[in-house]
């Protein structure tokens, strides 16, 4: 077998073995098998200088053509295989958009915070300022210049969650605090009346304390918005067209309002404000216990001994107030049958509103 047949075999060898190299790095042993330092053609052309002299040219032409050939067929392959390896990558990363979304579950203000935002709102419509104050409270402004006798039930332990003093101080040890937990919001609007002269329209929203055990109408912490009104010549006639409005706003303009006296230690004369049961529209069902109206607020004319306590001129000014809970305008708004609903954190319960 002459070298160029030696040639010839060794490229039809590698042809082969290039055409069945699987990927790019089987590709490269073929490589470097057969063109490589060590390889096959270097090795048959070990043995070119045992040849005659005019016989060389023609063995290194063929050796150029076949070097030439392989390393086009190399080339072919390598593009061949190149673009398999990127079509199992494209493959592989590809991202399949028919796939559902993960869904990001969105947040809401919870039911309380968005009835007192909107009651907040229809009195901002009216003029009023929303006015905030402490949580822990001195008993000088929750009770003692609201007109709230020493010796008033509401002050009691049984009713009012007093702050202890843990420093060793007297209060201590004898368990008389004069710190508490706001058991209304009313110490707001007198810190208010205390800070600033009349025309006075603000509105206090916000948490207050009782001490109640849970159950389907008490909560021993809930919400409050309390209004407050000090201005020249307010009379019942301006506390009752107020709290009409509100009504119609909030509940709707079909709803009536009906004024019952009661009694405030802060107020005179007083008055509890009904709403006409939105069940059975006023003849009496089970929801307003056969009444037809469903209590919602107190309110009344700010009694003068308030004023007192805070220097405002009773001869000059008058002025009314009212309060009432959000837990319970909230029940009776969307029929809610326990207040403890509303605290439990049941999504299930809350997801509705
Ligand atoms: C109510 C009912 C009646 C009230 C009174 C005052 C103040 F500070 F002017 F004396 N603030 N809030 C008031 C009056 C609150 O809640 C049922």
């Amino acid at each position: 077998m002459t070298v160029i047949d030696e040639l010839h075999a060794m490229r039809d060898e590698a042809l082969a073995a290039i055409e069945q190299a699987g990927d790019l790095a089987a590709l490269d042993d073929v490589r470097v098998k057969f063109l490589g330092k060590k390889g096959s053609l270097t090795q048959i052309l070990r043995g070119l200088g045992a040849l005659p002299a005019d016989e060389r040219p023609a063995v290194g032409k063929v050796s150029n053509e076949v070097r030439a050939a392989l390393e086009a067929a190399i080339d072919a392959r390598n593009s061949e295989l190149s673009a398999v390896a990127l079509d199992a990558r494209i493959a592989a990363e590809a991202v399949d958009v028919t796939l559902p979304g993960r869904a990001h579950p969105v947040g809401t203000r919870h039911l309380i915070e968005r009835i007192t935002a909107e009651i907040s709102e229809i009195f901002i419509g009216l003029g009023y300022r929303i006015a905030e104050g402490p949580e822990v409270e001195l008993d000088y402004y929750n009770f003692t210049a609201l007109n709230t006798p020493p010796d008033h039930p509401a002050r009691s332990l049984a009713d009012t969650f007093y702050v202890k003093d843990l420093s060793g101080d007297v209060a201590a040890v004898t368990g008389e605090s004069d710190v508490l937990l706001r058991t209304h919001t009313s110490p707001v609007q007198v810190r208010t009346m205390e800070r600033e002269q009349p025309p006075i329209y603000v509105l206090a929203p916000g948490k207050v304390y009782r001490r109640d055990i849970p159950d389907p109408s008490h909560l021993p912490q809930f919400t409050q918005v309390e209004g407050l009104v000090v201005d020249e010549g307010i009379t019942f006639g301006d506390l009752k067209g107020t709290l009409e409005h509100f009504v119609c706003e909030m509940f709707g303009a079909d709803r009536r309002t009906r004024f019952r006296p009661h009694f405030f230690p802060f107020t005179e004369p007083s008055a509890e404000v009904d709403v006409s049961c939105g069940i059975c529209g006023g003849v009496g069902c089970r929801f307003c216990k056969g009444t037809g109206w469903l209590e919602i607020l107190g309110c009344g004319m700010v009694d003068p001994n308030v004023f007192g306590f805070v220097g405002i001129d009773t001869e000059r000014y008058t002025g009314f107030a009212f309060g009432m809970g959000v837990e319970r305008i909230a029940a009776l708004k969307y029929n809610i049958p326990d207040l403890r609903m509303l605290l439990e954190g049941d999504m299930r319960f809350l997801r509705q509103f």
